[in-house]
């Protein structure tokens, strides 16, 4: 185990160990541990985007000596921000842990003693389905959880004669970024948590917030990926309106069809490893999708290595305004890339009401047990959550 032991190119400011770091990388070629400082605390902190950029690619999929990440969770899911919704701070967080490659997550007794009841345990089973997943070529899953983070700090995306000096405390330039998605549901709960580093934010931030400085801009997934996704599909944020304490955890972000820009379809592809030969293979894939219009129709559609692709599922929607797993196990998948624009799978829209998709996964064989879901009805937090442990008066205050 090596902590902190990371290259100048990792740290901010140029202030890793470089030296040591060299060492390690050099000589300690059995498998490596390192702790990923803060990771899966929650979603959208500042930093999180250089954290996933740094570490990915080296915990996951990786061909140099094995490394192996930990992380714990501390008290800071009794705050505001992460009290908000339990559930769905403890997904969206386990998610971020994932994108990071984090191999284990160390969760609180007080945490765990209360996941049950509170409706959270579900996250856990879905960050160890996944955590240990770091080989394409002997995973057994994979998924790709949509979702779209709008990061200031990415002056090729955002260009600063457009929106402004690419500051953290620039709160102006983070409004004129998030303003045209405000139609698509995106919102800052709480504007000073905007200018915050993450260890501050996680203490005091009171809410969601879509922008943010160095968060991470795409899906959230493992060995899939969704091709073009902004030319193809459009961004959502807070499906159903506002969250509360009771929203199911799928509606804090999604992605979905607009007829009218003739975005119409979801592509994905699987890692290049996963899936391997051309001979039929038996795969399970599951779509979680939000039933909001009655009669809207759309398809899943896979390569079976013909020249179009085969149609797996096709669902008509009863308008519920409720979220639905759809799980469908084909047994004649080729899954070589073989379809449109170079895809394993395609969601598509098949008339003119649009639909909404938050997750879609992709499991090797037949499902063993049956697919584990999120509970519906859960206990809510019934106390406040804990203060700030940063608001105690300063000097300054008490001077006055
Ligand atoms: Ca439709």
């Amino acid at each position: 185990m090596f902590n902190n032991v990371t290259s100048d190119d990792d740290e901010s400011g140029g202030k890793g160990f470089d030296e040591e770091w060299k060492w390690v990388t050099e000589n300690v070629t059995g498998g490596i541990a390192i702790k990923l400082a803060g990771s899966a605390r929650g979603h959208h902190l500042s930093g999180e985007r250089t954290m996933i950029e740094a570490w990915q690619h080296r915990l996951i999929a990786s061909e140099a000596a094995p490394l192996f990440a930990r992380s714990e969770m501390d008290q800071t899911w009794q705050r505001a921000m992460f009290a908000k919704n339990l559930p769905m701070s403890f997904y969206w967080g386990a998610l971020t842990g994932l994108q990071n490659g984090q191999s284990v997550w160390d969760i609180t007794s007080g945490a765990l003693e209360s996941s049950k009841e509170m409706g959270f345990d579900y996250s856990f089973y879905f960050f160890n389905r996944y955590a240990g997943q770091i080989d394409p070529r002997t995973a057994t899953d994979a998924f790709c959880a949509l979702h779209k983070g709008l990061d200031a700090a990415d002056t090729k995306t955002y260009p600063e004669a457009k929106f402004g000096k690419a500051s953290h405390k620039n709160t102006e330039r983070m409004e004129k970024i998030i303003a045209p998605f405000a139609k698509y549901g995106a919102a800052v709960d709480d504007k000073n948590g905007l200018t915050l580093g993450q260890v501050r934010q996680r203490d005091t931030q009171t809410g969601f917030n879509d922008v943010g400085w160095d968060i991470w801009p795409d899906n959230y997934g493992r060995f899939l990926y969704q091709i073009d996704a902004d030319a193809t599909s459009i961004p959502l944020w807070r499906v159903g309106g506002p969250i509360t304490n009771k929203s199911p955890i799928y509606s804090r972000f999604a992605r979905g069809f607009e007829h009218a820009t003739g975005k119409d379809t979801l592509y994905f592809k699987l890692h290049e490893g996963f899936s391997q030969g051309a001979e039929a293979k038996v795969m399970t894939m599951t779509v979680v999708w939000y039933d909001a219009t009655a009669g809207s129709t759309w398809k899943l559609d896979y390569d079976a290595g013909k020249p179009s692709m085969k149609t797996a599922l096709t669902v008509t929607g009863k308008g519920d305004k409720q979220w639905h797993h759809e799980t469908v196990t084909v047994t004649d998948a080729v899954l070589r890339q073989g379809g449109a624009k170079g895809s394993d799978f395609a969601l598509l829209n098949t008339d003119a009401a649009d639909d909404i998709f938050s997750l879609i996964e992709v499991h090797r064989g037949k499902l063993e047990s049956p697919a584990l879901l999120p509970p519906t009805d859960f206990k809510v937090f019934d106390k406040a959550p804990k203060p700030p442990k940063a608001d105690k008066p300063t000097k300054e205050k008490k001077k006055k």
